[in-house]
């Protein structure tokens, strides 16, 4: 028998460049169980929905930055109490991938004392596949770079914070739908307590 109260309330921040598709895989993940909102003051759009856990139900909210991403000191409290971050590059843009850095060293800036669990998105692989079908000689981000820039960032949170620290990494498509439920589902079961859903 499934609780029917909320035992759980997450809250996840997506972050990445404009037009990498963070509310195309928010809303994917989401479907149409969801409620949205708006947080007027700092840009932000957070919606949520409830997800059963090993029988637990779990609320998780997340946060994603609305219109223009313009560095701002409001920024923090949109990284604030994040129980994980969801890292978005587009595999069709480089430059999204080359400045995944800076998004992560923002959030480390914003959140001093906090071990936030990564997962890092390469989106757009329906493109990606489109080309390579074609076999056009177009620049895109391989699954290997997806890789290393994991590793990478695997390097630097383990040096920040003295400890090792979740970075997970998937490639997916909002526009099929290709890989979003398993990157989603499998990064909130890993960041979720341990003694939250062990009763
Ligand atoms: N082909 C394709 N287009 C996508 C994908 N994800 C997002 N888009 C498109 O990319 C554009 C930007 O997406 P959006 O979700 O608004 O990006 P955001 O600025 O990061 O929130 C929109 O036109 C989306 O339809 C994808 O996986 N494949
Ligand atoms: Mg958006």
């Amino acid at each position: 028998m499934i609780n029917e109260k909320v035992q759980i309330r997450i809250k996840i921040t997506l972050m990445g460049d404009m037009g990498v598709g963070k509310t195309s895989l928010r809303r994917r993940y989401l479907s149409d169980e969801f409620l949205e909102g708006y947080i007027g003051t700092i840009g932000v759009e957070t919606a949520s929905k409830d997800i059963i856990v090993q029988g637990k139900k779990i609320n998780v909210q997340l946060w994603d930055l609305a219109g223009h991403h313009q560095f701002s000191s409001v920024r923090t409290v949109f990284y604030q109490g994040s129980m994980g971050v969801v890292l978005v590059y587009d595999v069709m843009d480089r430059k999204s991938y080359e400045n995944c850095m800076f998004w992560i060293e923002e959030m480390l800036k914003s959140t001093p004392g906090e071990i936030i669990p990564i997962l890092l998105i390469g989106n757009k692989i329906d493109l990606r596949n489109a080309v390579i079908e074609a076999d056009m000689s177009t620049d895109y981000v391989n699954t290997a770079e997806g890789l290393q820039l994991q590793e990478l960032l695997t390097e630097k949170l383990r040096k920040y914070h003295h400890t090792d620290v979740l970075v997970q990494f998937h490639e997916t498509s909002a526009m099929t739908g290709e890989g979003v439920l398993e990157a989603f589902t499998t990064f909130i079961e890993d960041i979720i307590p341990e003694f939250l859903i062990q009763e």
